[in-house]
């Protein structure tokens, strides 16, 4: 259902990637296009790029009066329904669209959506690897990177595109094919009023779903079990625990796959992702991948060959018998269960950052089995060793540098320093990319011996 926006008075606001790339889109199809944000011109990246268009820049606030005239706002995925000007233009009767719900309308390949607390962008990078090892020129974005409106500026055969809560909750007639969830557990509520509201957006991927689409669901995470019950769409479950389903189950070292009389096996042992939590992903991305009809040999042998992503349980340095692991996108307290799991007993992890307003105490168990040294820094630090006292030895650092030298001086041989903080970073980076660069930077410029004082 393509949109014509001739000559359509369309306000865009947040002027970060969804924006600017909105921006281009609306413009390139006539549409009267105004780009607005809280932030001055010079706290924003990027701009000089739109200077070929004709577009209004309202920064460093929102004009309402804008809000109040348009035929259309566009809304960027970190702001949230609640915010004054989008209050306005709602209490006006203009409706209120995403990013994806925009770019969803010019697409018209098959669109396979990747949602779930953690793993999407392992998942999505997985699944991508595989459709272009079957030779479909396949879109790989969204909340990944790149914003799905850049799906319309070329030629697909697929669109796989990792998809937020944030940019679920502003959806309205978007309709994939293929829906996965991988799990759910807390996260973002600073934003959600409470956790079910968060679960409820997530769900929104399935809204539009008919029995003729598939849900690629995660059959050992209770809650996505739990709303299942909801979903319309074909049901094909992943379970890594042995759970016998239809769909996939992981029986010790294999795979298997039993879906509509089709059986096939596959070895984990060439798998080059580590951990547990990458087992899951991986089948999640076989399942979508089976489902399309491609070969399982062609699939497997992707999978298997994907070293796996940047910031994500990244082996930094090995320094005098330390291993420094730079996992960054560990943003919130399930993704950091996972990556110490899979550490050694007697590791450092720095922590902190930006609150997202859940409970640390999920961790307490896990810092106790595998953490010596907790150092924690950023805004949620106080809050944090509140939460966690008595677990470890716990210290605070002012910053990421003085955090590294600590780690540095009290992380014995043979053990493990972690980066990974379950906060965002936004209290002291802009993302989690840069928070994870500085870290590895850090790291690298570390001399082989320091005392701290
Ligand atoms: N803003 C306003 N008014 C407000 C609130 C915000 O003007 O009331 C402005 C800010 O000043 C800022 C702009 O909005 O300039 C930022 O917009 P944005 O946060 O939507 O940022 P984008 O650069 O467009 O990035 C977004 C996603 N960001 C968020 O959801 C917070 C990116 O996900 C995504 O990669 C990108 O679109 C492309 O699709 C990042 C993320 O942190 C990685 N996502 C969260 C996560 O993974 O946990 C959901
Ligand atoms: P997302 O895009 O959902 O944030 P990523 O693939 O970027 O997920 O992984 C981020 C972090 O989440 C990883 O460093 C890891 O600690 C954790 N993680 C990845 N996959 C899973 C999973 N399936 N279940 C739980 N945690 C996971």
């Amino acid at each position: 259902m393509k949109q014509d926006f001739f000559n359509t008075r369309v306000v865009v606001i947040g002027a970060g990637l969804s924006g600017q790339a909105l921006v281009r889109f609306l413009a390139e199809r006539g549409a009267m296009v105004a780009l607005s944000d809280q932030r001055r011109h010079d706290q924003l990246a990027g701009l000089e790029t739109l200077q070929d268009l004709p577009v209004r820049l309202d920064l460093g606030g929102h004009d309402l009066s804008l809000f109040e005239q348009a035929d259309l706002v566009a809304v960027s995925p970190g702001v949230p329904l609640t915010c004054p000007p989008l209050q306005r233009a709602a209490s006006c009767n203009i409706p209120l669209l995403g990013e994806v719900e925009i770019a969803a309308r010019e697409i018209d390949v098959p669109i396979i959506g990747v949602t779930g607390t953690n793993g999407k962008s392992t998942t999505t990078s997985l699944l991508g690897e595989i459709l272009q090892a079957w030779g479909q020129r396949t879109f790989v974005g969204g909340n990944l990177g790149t914003p799905l409106v850049q799906a319309c500026r070329d030629d697909y055969d697929r669109v796989v595109v990792e998809l937020s809560s944030f940019q679920l909750e502003t959806i309205d007639h978007f309709h994939p094919a293929i829906g996965l969830l991988l799990n759910l557990s807390p996260d973002h509520l600073d934003r959600y009023a409470d956790l079910e509201s968060y679960y409820r957006a997530k769900l929104r991927l399935f809204k539009n779903m008919t029995v003729a689409d598939f849900a690629v669901l995660n059959a050992d995470d209770p809650e996505v079990c739990r709303l299942a019950e909801d979903i319309a769409a074909t049901k094909v479950w992943f379970s890594a625990r042995g759970r016998m389903v239809d769909g996939m189950v992981r029986l010790g070292e294999r795979l298997v796959w039993n879906w509509q009389g089709a059986s096939v096996e596959l070895p984990l042992q060439p798998l080059q992702l580590s951990g547990e939590h990458n087992i899951e992903n991986a089948m999640a991305a076989m399942v979508a991948a089976l489902l399309q009809g491609c070969p399982a040999e062609v699939a497997w042998q992707a999978v298997c060959a994907f070293p796996g992503l940047e910031h994500r349980m990244q082996l930094v340095r090995t320094l005098n018998g330390v291993r420094w692991i730079n996992d960054s996108k560990g943003t919130n307290v399930g993704s950091v269960v996972k990556s110490l799991a899979g550490l050694q007993p007697g590791a450092t992890l720095i922590a902190g950052g930006k609150d997202k307003g859940g409970s640390y105490a999920p961790l307490r168990p896990l810092l106790e089995a595998k953490i010596k040294h907790l150092i924690l820094i950023g805004e949620a630090a106080r809050k944090m060793a509140e939460e966690l006292v008595g677990t470890c030895t716990i210290r605070m650092a002012a910053d990421l540098p003085t955090a590294v030298r600590m780690a540095h001086v009290l992380t014995e041989p043979g053990h493990e320093v972690l980066l990974s903080p379950a906060c965002s970073s936004y209290d002291m980076f802009h993302s989690y990319e840069e928070r994870g660069h500085e870290f590895a930077r850090l790291v690298c410029q570390l001399p082989e011996t320091e005392t701290f004082s």
